[in-house]
């Protein structure tokens, strides 16, 4: 089942200099293909729309200010079981709880600085690649 999904690489992981290594990742999973890249720091405009299912949350706040404190990558990518591929490559959202050999467990330790946003539904993927690449074919 050939899907897309929405991958960002967070403020930390492009500071932190971990673009090229977790694009490694990505390029290294037989199948997979990077379909939209680009590097861009998010306006509040977009990343409310994007973390708006946690507008309510005490942690909102500075997740929005730590989200626009630089450039992230975002980027689409497509293949096989990519969604849920994107999420277990990743990792759980707690990098202290997060398996080495996923990105979170490699390279994290703070829940808000966790290096990889990936799209966690078919609903998700499609709003966020909209909302990100509206252009996409
Ligand atoms: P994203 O959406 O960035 O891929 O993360 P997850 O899908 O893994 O986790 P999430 O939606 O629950 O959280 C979104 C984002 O908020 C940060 N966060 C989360 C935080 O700063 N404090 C917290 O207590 C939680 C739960 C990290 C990811």
């Amino acid at each position: 089942m050939s899907q897309r999904t929405l991958v960002l690489l967070k403020p930390d992981a492009v500071r932190r200099g971990l673009v090229g290594e977790i694009i490694g990742r990505i390029e290294r999973k037989a199948g997979w293909a990077i379909v939209a890249l680009e590097l861009r720091t998010l306006g509040s405009a977009t990343l409310e729309q994007h973390y708006g299912e946690h507008r309510d949350k005490p942690f909102y706040k500075p997740l929005v200010e730590f989200m626009s404190s630089g450039p992230t990558v975002a980027l689409v990518v497509e293949g096989e079981r990519v969604i849920e591929g994107m999420r277990a490559l990743a990792g759980p959202t707690d990098p202290i709880a997060a398996a080495s050999g996923s990105i979170r467990g490699d390279f994290g330790t703070i829940v808000r600085e966790n290096l990889i946003h990936a799209s966690d539904s078919e609903a998700s993927a499609d709003r966020e690649i909209k909302l990100f690449f509206p252009g996409l074919r």
